[in-house]
């Protein structure tokens, strides 16, 4: 199945004004996604919302900050529960060998902190443009949506979401549909054994009015308890094919088509920023 094709099917575009605005209809790459249709109305699919009956999630603020080096040994990771990578959005069913993920969640004042421990049976890169069909490479991909709004973030900042691959690149669509490297939203660290990756990643969290073109001029946010926003986590697993053999999410998604995320971030789950 092509990333987009079924998407684009499927999904109903919308856009919001300002999105429209911005949204250039030249330079798009081959495998991108096509021009938004501006004529099409939205419907009850691509609501601008939150969805209803979405999973909670918590996670307690780090009183030392991690370091980000692929090793679980921070403090903050002794007492986060392992929560479960294991909702298949899209590909066959796949075995044990084949993939397993857990991952815990923390937080400080600047960053979302990611533990996701990943068994993958064989892990491939086999574009080296980071920037070219990067889902179809092995990659853990993290949904954020500082605000919780839900609703569409193709080609806006409304939600991100970063693929990181295992080169420790991000890459996400910019406002102005072009893949683009989000590397300074991102930290991340990876070490293996066997075929057991811990990816430990800390993610800057961006409003919405972020701007592709001034990365300096809207700051992150400062993050504090009691914070609610929308998150999803979840890995692209490709071993041996052209494109990716499945994609594992850690929120069930209802309907047919559950490659969502990357348009609607409204299947996103919900994430509490605690105290412990
Ligand atoms: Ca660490
Ligand atoms: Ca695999
Ligand atoms: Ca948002
Ligand atoms: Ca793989």
């Amino acid at each position: 199945m092509h990333y987009r094709s079924a998407v684009q099917r499927l999904f109903p575009v919308y856009m919001s004004a300002i999105a429209l605005a911005l949204v250039g209809l030249a330079g798009m790459q081959s495998c991108a996604p096509q021009p938004p249709d501006a004529a099409a109305a939205p419907d009850a699919a691509a609501a601008d919302t939150f969805a209803a009956n979405r999973p909670a999630f918590t996670a307690l603020r780090a009183g030392v900050l991690p370091i980000i080096d692929g090793k679980p040994a921070d403090a903050c990771w002794q007492n986060a529960p392992w929560l479960p990578l294991s909702e298949r959005w899209l590909g066959e069913p796949y075995t044990d060998a084949d993939f397993q993920g857990r991952y815990k969640l923390s937080w400080s004042d600047s960053f979302l902190y990611v533990l996701a421990e990943i068994t993958d049976d064989t892990l491939i890169d086999i574009h080296p443009d980071g920037l070219d069909r990067y889902w179809d490479d092995d990659c853990l991909e993290i949904f954020v949506d500082e605000n919780r709004s839900g609703g569409n973030h193709q080609y806006n900042h409304n939600a991100f979401a970063y693929h990181i691959a295992l080169d420790g690149r991000a890459v996400d669509v910019g406002r102005d549909s072009a893949f683009r490297y989000y590397d300074h939203h991102i930290r991340s660290a990876r070490q293996c054994a066997a075929n057991t990756c811990i990816w430990e990643v800390a993610v800057r969290l961006y409003p919405d009015t972020y701007l592709d073109d001034q990365p300096q001029a809207v700051a992150p946010l400062l993050l504090k308890p009691g914070k609610i926003m929308g998150f999803a986590l979840a890995y692209c697993d490709n071993d041996r094919s052209p494109e990716r053999e499945n994609f594992i999410g850690n929120a069930p998604v209802p309907g047919e088509d559950k490659n969502r995320g990357w348009i609607d971030a409204g299947i996103f789950g919900q994430l509490e920023l605690k105290n412990p």
